[in-house]
């Protein structure tokens, strides 16, 4: 693969590089995306689902909703992709800020990773907050109650209309600005505050990756755009790396 001899020069001179992904990084382990040609909103909508309102409206669905992704996700392993990012790190300084909250950059061996949107594997309670983890409701198929005050039981992810993690937020932007390339993968970069995280990377003088199987909403502020699959366009990247640093 033949890649632009100016972001092989920045990718030579790299120290710390961010990797900012979106539910396209998934989508060759066999999960579904959110929007375009096989994305799940296309069968199912947003405010139906992903809200609190829709919760609080039929917790006993929308908990469904979330089980039936935990079962693809507990499933599917982290594809080609996944796997090309742990693999910088024996390279550089790598921070992972993801929108994902299927774990996959986790289990393919990332170390550092913000999430911005959550984790499908904890929950927590509506009322008194107290944390669950994932396996503790495995067989549960209506929103279970929580057993210190009776409260519904609530997957622990961002839903629209909700605040980020500020922690999680705050460490991601700073990473972002820090870096000397940030890599933008598989997102359509239409979801705020997260599509933030580039935007300041770029403001900060960081280069600009972007790794999309399409043009998106990031497409004009990145410095390199490269259409193809991240399965199939990352081990290519990591293999100019270990060229450039042998
Ligand atoms: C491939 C590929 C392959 C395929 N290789 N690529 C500013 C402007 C406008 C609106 C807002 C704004 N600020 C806030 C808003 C409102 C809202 C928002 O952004 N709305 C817009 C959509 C219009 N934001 C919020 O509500 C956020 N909260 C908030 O702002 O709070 C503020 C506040 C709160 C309270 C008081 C006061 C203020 C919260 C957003 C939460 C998003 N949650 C979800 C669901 C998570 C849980 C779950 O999974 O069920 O997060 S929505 C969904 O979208 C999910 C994703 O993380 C997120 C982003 O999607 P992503 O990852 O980009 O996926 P897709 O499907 O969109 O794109 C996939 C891409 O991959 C495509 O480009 C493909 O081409 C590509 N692809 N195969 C490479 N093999
Ligand atoms: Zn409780």
């Amino acid at each position: 693969m033949q890649f632009k001899k100016e972001f092989l020069e920045k990718l030579q001179s790299a120290k710390k590089i961010v990797f900012f992904t979106g539910a396209g990084i998934s989508a060759e382990s066999g999960i579904s995306t959110f929007r375009g040609k096989d994305g799940i909103w296309n069968k199912m909508k947003p405010e139906e689902l992903a809200n609190f309102d829709a919760f609080m409206r039929n917790p006993d669905l929308v908990w469904e909703w979330y089980q039936h992704r935990r079962d693809i996700i507990h499933k599917a392993r982290p594809n080609a992709g996944h796997y090309a990012i742990a693999e910088f790190e024996k390279y550089l300084d790598v921070t992972v800020v993801t929108q994902n909250i299927d774990n996959l950059h986790r289990r393919a061996g990332s170390t550092k990773i913000f999430e911005l949107h959550g984790n499908i594997e904890r929950n927590y309670c509506i009322d008194c907050r107290t944390s669950y983890n994932a396996p503790q409701f495995e067989l549960a198929n209506k929103a279970p109650k929580c057993e210190k005050c009776g409260g519904l039981v609530r997957p622990d992810v961002v839903w629209f209309g909700e605040m980020l993690p500020q922690d999680e937020f705050r460490e991601g932007e700073k990473a972002a600005e820090w870096s000397d390339i940030c890599f933008v993968v598989g997102t359509s970069a239409v979801v705020y505050p997260a599509a933030y995280i580039p935007i300041s990377a770029k403001q900060a003088g960081s280069y600009i990756v972007e790794i999309n199987v399409e043009p998106t909403d990031m497409t004009r502020y990145a410095d390199y755009s490269i259409l193809g699959t991240a399965g199939e366009i990352l081990p290519n990247i990591v293999d100019e790396m270990s060229r450039l640093k042998m």
